[in-house]
């Protein structure tokens, strides 16, 4: 079992996709172990995209992330980590197949609607920053249904 972070962003959260992501992810089986809605301060966004802050789209990411309420998300599977990115897409919308949730709603690279994390690292220390106090760990009881 794995654990990862995913974020839906303040696109997301101003289109009222909020519903539509959560039953995605729950119905494909994954269990929600954490859920908190807040708008980042500069410091936790920051903290999130550091890898990026060479980047020329660094300080346009920043603003964007803390313009508003973000719904910070962890959902725990088999290989959740990689079952989490084929169900949010590519990062670029338009290019993104129907049926992921950035080819189903997002026109863009930057308003992309969600974040999930991208390796077993990276989970880790995301779900560490948004979630300090750990997540909830319990048992989902169709989960013998979901895997064999
Ligand atoms: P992903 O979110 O698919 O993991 P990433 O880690 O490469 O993508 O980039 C993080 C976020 O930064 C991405 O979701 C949107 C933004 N971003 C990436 N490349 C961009 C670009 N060329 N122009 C504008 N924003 C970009
Ligand atoms: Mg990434």
């Amino acid at each position: 079992m794995q654990t990862t972070f995913v974020m839906v962003k303040p696109d997301g959260v101003q289109r009222g996709l909020v519903g539509e992501i959560i039953g995605r992810f729950e119905q494909k089986g994954l269990r929600l172990v954490g859920l908190r809605q807040l708008t980042p301060s500069l410091e936790l966004a920051e903290a999130h995209y550091e890898v990026h802050n060479e980047r020329p789209f660094y300080p346009g990411l920043i603003r964007f992330i803390t313009s508003g309420p973000v719904v910070a998300m962890a959902w725990t599977g088999v290989d959740a980590i990689s079952v989490a990115r084929n169900i949010i897409g590519p990062t670029d919308g338009r290019k993104a197949a129907l049926g992921t949730i950035r080819g189903d709603y997002a026109m863009d690279i930057g308003h992309n609607i969600i974040h999930g994390s991208d390796a077993e690292e990276t989970a880790e220390f995301e779900l560490g920053l948004w979630f300090p106090d750990g997540v909830e760990d319990w048992t989902r009881l169709d989960e013998t249904w979901v895997y064999e």
